[in-house]
């Protein structure tokens, strides 16, 4: 397993270098010691039972699992990322500003769980988390995944297309983008108590991208229904994009005019833009994006434009 010492964040966490700049502001040296004893649990390893949970909460949906996979999206090219590689190596800020999110989920409940479709359409909707596993086939897709600090991950996800359910609530003909946000609950996410950050996590696509065929709404990973970190119970999963743009434990789905702000470009507008198409000819401002390595082997492999899903997506760039 990727572990953080060995990991090329060990002395940044590109992304939340500005989230984990700012907890250190203020903090005196009862804090630092208390930060040296949290150390050695920090960093000691996780076994495969504490990382991946057990399943003895009975998620709803759980029979539905495992789904029929989808031949179109059977081999993404590389070797799938195992379970707990993945697993323990997560971004999800509302728990910690480091990977081991594992760690900190406990007291997320995510079930019972509503996503609302609303905004800009005719028929907005309020689903219950197992009605929308039955209002749709589930089908299972194995996708890259590439995160914007340069690692990556092939995952087996389970869902239904952003299409579906978003052509079943009938977009209003003004309607121009979708908005993706997440639940905002601080005491079960601690580190949503800092009310000077954006919570809730939020994102963005166009309704052109957003019903392209590879959008995807998940409910399950490596066949079965979410785990915490990976975003329970429902998230996104925008293959072409960098990771940030695939929000998780999603609450509502809003159809707009406008183009909505979102969580990573209020807080570094010059580092995370709304397109965030994977582009490794586009350096980030501070790093290239022309290598990515795989979570789990290292592996390392030249960066593709729209992370390699140019023929499904480029026709919305042209
Ligand atoms: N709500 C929420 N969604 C989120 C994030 C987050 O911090 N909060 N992190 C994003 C980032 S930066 C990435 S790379 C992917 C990672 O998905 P994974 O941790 O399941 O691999 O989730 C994205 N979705
Ligand atoms: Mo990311």
């Amino acid at each position: 397993m990727s572990q953080p010492w060995n990991s090329p964040e060990r002395e940044i966490t590109p992304e939340s270098v500005f989230m984990t700049r700012r907890r250190w502001l203020g903090l005196g040296a009862a804090g630092l010691a208390a930060i040296g004893g949290g150390l050695y649990w920090r960093f000691r390893p996780g076994t495969k039972e504490e990382v991946l949970g057990t399943e003895s909460e009975n998620p709803p949906g759980a029979d539905l699992y495992p789904a029929a996979r989808n031949a179109k999206f059977e081999d993404a090219g590389r070797k799938m990322t195992i379970d707990a590689d993945a697993a323990s190596f997560t971004n999800f800020y509302e728990f910690s500003s480091f990977k081991e999110v594992w760690r900190y989920v406990e007291p997320f409940r995510p079930t019972p769980w509503k996503v609302e479709i609303a905004g800009m359409v005719a028929r907005p909707k309020t689903y219950d988390i197992d009605d929308l596993m039955r209002a749709f086939p589930l089908e299972e897709r194995v996708y890259r995944l590439r995160c914007v600090e340069r690692w990556a991950m092939v995952i087996p996800w389970t869902g239904l297309t952003l299409a579906a359910l978003l052509n079943k609530a009938e977009p209003l003909p003004g309607a121009k983008y979708v908005r993706f946000v997440s639940f905002d609950r601080p005491s079960e996410a601690s580190k949503q108590r800092n009310r000077s950050m954006p919570w809730p996590y939020t994102e963005g696509l166009t309704l052109a991208e957003a019903t392209n065929p590879l959008a995807f709404i998940a409910t399950g990973i490596y066949g079965k229904p979410l785990i915490k970190q990976h975003g329970a119970p429902v998230r996104l999963v925008v293959p072409w994009k960098y990771g940030f743009k695939s929000g998780k434990s999603i609450v509502r789905i809003e159809l707009t005019d406008e183009q909505p702000a979102t969580f990573w470009n209020t807080l570094q507008p010059r580092e995370y833009d709304f397109e965030a198409n994977v582009d490794p000819d586009k350096p980030h401002p501070r790093w290239s994006q022309r290598v990515e390595w795989m979570l789990g082997t290292r592996e390392e492999f030249q960066t593709k434009v729209y992370n390699g899903y140019g023929e499904w997506v480029a026709k919305l760039y042209g």
